[in-house]
């Protein structure tokens, strides 16, 4: 009996030795020392011995089973140790490889040019200011002095969501808003971007939502040379000293007097093409004195006060600036068009 422990323990011994996965060794376990195992078969063969060898026996038992199970622990330890080491093998980052390139976005050109113009403004001590696209009726056109059923709402056909509220259709309405804030209290100046709707059909030149920079400046003795001062900065800082620009007498509802500015067409040097409409120029604003009544309707003493406002096209500003001979471009979203006006390149 002896001999059959000593050599069950080297047989499991040697089991345990070649074992090479937790899962092999665990079948050693149970074979050796399962209550099927061989040990206990031989175990249950002591009843037959005598009894001064029954304790050595047992004694003898107990040492082998401590034996195999301390090899056991043991192997299992090395075998645990050794899966974690191959793990992290398997998962180390080569550094020293080449990352793959991210790919960089860029601002969108409208986007550069309106915060081109929004510099150059702060620049002159303008703040920022901002109002609702779906806005009311009210300020949109009544305080801006085009009562219900005026002609002049025609010049810009809207969107209406009620009777009483409509997409905006010009950032004017900020200047409404921007005044009746102040409360009849000067000075007052602002710019303003953002984007605005109308029901125009879309050309090369025209889109049905587009963007527009408001600007507002009310003091005491503002005049029509300060508003000319102000756009022929604007015009030489963002074309350029070699761009043509021109002042038209024109209409607005909330000016008086009101002008547009034209520049030269960048795209026919003045000569005409299809995107200036063979005139050689492109109108990019309106502008004018803020009408008296709008300066009272917003609780301003017109008497005291005056001031100059414009609205802008970026759009029309980027086509110049850029070259881009179809507004659509801007909305189109071609990742070719927008590649091409890359800072970092
Ligand atoms: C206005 O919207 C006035 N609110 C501007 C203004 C403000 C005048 C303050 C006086 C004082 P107008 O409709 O002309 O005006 O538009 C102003 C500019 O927006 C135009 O010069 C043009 O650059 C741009 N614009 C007008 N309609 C479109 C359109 N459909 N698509 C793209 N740009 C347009």
């Amino acid at each position: 009996m002896e001999s059959r422990l000593k050599e069950l323990q080297l047989e499991a011994l040697k089991k345990i030795d070649e074992a090479i996965d937790l899962k092999q060794l665990n079948e050693v376990r149970v074979a050796y020392l399962g209550k099927k195992g061989p040990i206990t078969e031989v175990l249950r063969g002591m009843g037959k011995l005598s009894a001064e060898e029954r304790p050595k026996m047992g004694a003898l038992a107990n040492e082998v089973r401590g034996e195999i199970g301390q090899s056991l622990e043991k192997k299992q330890s090395k075998l645990e140790r050794d899966a974690v080491e191959k793990q992290l093998a398997s998962e180390t980052i080569d550094v020293t490889l080449p990352g793959s390139p991210v790919k960089e976005g860029n601002h969108h050109p409208l986007t550069r040019v309106i915060e081109e113009i929004e510099d150059l403004f702060i620049g002159m001590g303008y703040q920022v200011a901002e109002g609702p696209e779906v806005e009311k009726d009210y300020y949109n056109f009544e305080a801006l002095n085009l009562p219900k059923g005026h002609p002049a709402r025609d010049m810009q056909d809207s969107f209406y969501i009620t009777e009483e509220i409509l997409l905006r259709t010009h950032t004017s309405p900020v200047q409404a808003r921007t005044m009746e804030k102040h409360a009849g209290e000067g000075p007052v100046k602002i710019i303003c971007p953002g984007k605005v709707y109308r029901r125009d059909s879309d050309d090369a030149t025209h889109s049905h939502q587009f963007m527009q920079i408001e600007g507002l400046v009310i003091d005491e003795n503002i005049s029509m040379s300060d508003l000319k001062g102000t756009l022929q900065v604007f015009a030489k800082k963002i074309f350029g000293e070699e761009r043509e620009i021109r002042l038209r007498p024109s209409f607005f509802p909330f000016t008086e007097p009101s002008v547009e500015m034209d520049i030269s067409c960048k795209m026919c040097d003045g000569k005409g093409c299809s995107v200036c409409k063979r005139t050689g120029w492109i109108e990019i604003l309106g502008a004018g004195m803020v009408h008296p009544n709008v300066l009272e309707m917003a609780g301003f003493d017109s008497k005291k006060y005056s001031g100059f406002a414009f609205g802008m096209g970026p759009e029309r500003i980027a086509m110049l600036k850029y070259g881009v001979d179809d507004i659509r471009h801007f909305y189109t979203n071609d990742i070719r068009f927008l590649k091409q006006f890359h800072e970092h390149e």
